[in-house]
């Protein structure tokens, strides 16, 4: 009986059609899933944190309406997602507290702090940019929500992109002070937007798996080339240095070389001696335990709810 479902679903996967919830699937392929779409979930609603702190301190009407509307709509990610990952069995009181206790990962890139509003500018441009590279080819992934998921993601990230470039464009053609600014926040902004692409992969114990099964579309290391690929241009029109002497055009290639990740620093950040890791789950946590009446409200208002349909 399970090799005649697996049979199904291994040519249901060879066919690029779609697994939807109610069909068969192996364990690993459902653990992986959950595993994925959860962490994913997780970072969208860590996320809001570094931008969210520039929420009050915005320049002017018009940059705080952009960014508030930007960080709603990570919230927005993180409920799809989190949505996503319920279809496969996972529940989300579980999930929000493997978030809070360690058990489960969110992306390294938010580790880091936000120093000045060109930082804003800058997690747009990178952060958004390297999010679209990783999640454009999601939308094919052969998990239905997961896919349909990632469409409206990656349109709202590409808004994101935009206003972040828009906002440095701006600041470049201000003060000498704001082009530092921007300078600066490239400096600290592009190893670790890098990072985002996960770990060489050679050093990718998912990949292969993830790959056959059509979950992840590109190897860490193809969308992380891709990313510097774009990326250079858009520095160029800019007018702003990308920190690597190692970064040139090869030509045998047809794509850029580019300097050695810092991996040691990588792998700290993911097990949680990154620069914010602490006050990031600190906020997280304490944002939950403010919600706890609320939950509780809604959890004694459906038990009256369902006493008044008994009759
Ligand atoms: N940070 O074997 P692999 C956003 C973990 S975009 C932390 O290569 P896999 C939008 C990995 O989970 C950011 N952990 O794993 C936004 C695994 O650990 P595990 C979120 C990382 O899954 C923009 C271990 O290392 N995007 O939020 C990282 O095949 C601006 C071994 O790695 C997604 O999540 C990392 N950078 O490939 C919001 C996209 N890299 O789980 C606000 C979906 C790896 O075994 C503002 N996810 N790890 O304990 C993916 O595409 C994949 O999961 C990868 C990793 C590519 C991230």
């Amino acid at each position: 009986e399970t090799s005649r479902l697996e049979e199904h679903f291994d040519r249901t996967i060879a066919r690029e059609q779609r697994i939807e919830p109610r069909d068969w699937m192996p364990d690993g392929y459902r653990r992986t899933l959950v595993r994925q779409i959860s962490q994913h979930a997780h970072s969208e609603i860590i996320g809001m944190q570094p931008e969210g702190e520039w929420i009050t301190r915005a320049p002017s009407l018009r940059r705080k309406a952009i960014l508030l509307a930007k960080v709603q709509d990570e919230a927005g990610h993180g409920l799809y997602l989190y949505s996503a990952a319920e279809t496969l069995g996972a529940d989300r009181d579980e999930l929000t507290a493997m978030l809070i206790d360690g058990r489960q990962k969110y992306s390294s890139i938010f580790n880091y702090p936000t120093l000045s509003f060109a930082d804003v500018g800058v997690i747009g441009w990178l952060v958004d940019g390297a999010a679209i590279c990783n999640q454009v080819p999601l939308c094919r992934s052969s998990y239905g929500p997961y896919a349909r998921a990632m469409i409206r993601i990656c349109k709202e990230e590409s808004f994101h992109q935009r206003q972040g470039y828009e906002l440095l464009m701006t600041m470049m053609r201000g003060t000498p002070e704001q082009r530092t600014m921007v300078q600066d926040a490239v400096d600290r902004w592009w190893w670790p937007s890098l990072m985002m692409f996960g770990p060489p992969d050679h050093d990718s114990p998912n990949s292969a798996r993830s790959m056959a099964w059509k979950v992840k579309r590109h190897s860490n290391d193809e969308l992380r080339q891709r990313f510097v690929d774009m990326t250079v241009p858009q520095a160029e029109a800019l007018g702003v240095r990308l920190p690597d002497p190692d970064l040139r055009w090869n030509d045998e290639r047809g794509h850029h070389d580019f300097g050695e990740l810092d991996w040691a620093e990588f792998k700290r950040v993911i097990s949680g001696d990154g620069p914010c890791n602490a006050q990031r789950i600190a906020v997280r946590r304490a944002a939950h335990d403010d919600g706890a009446w609320v939950r509780e409200a809604a959890v004694a208002h459906a038990a009256k709810q369902a006493d008044r349909a008994r009759g």
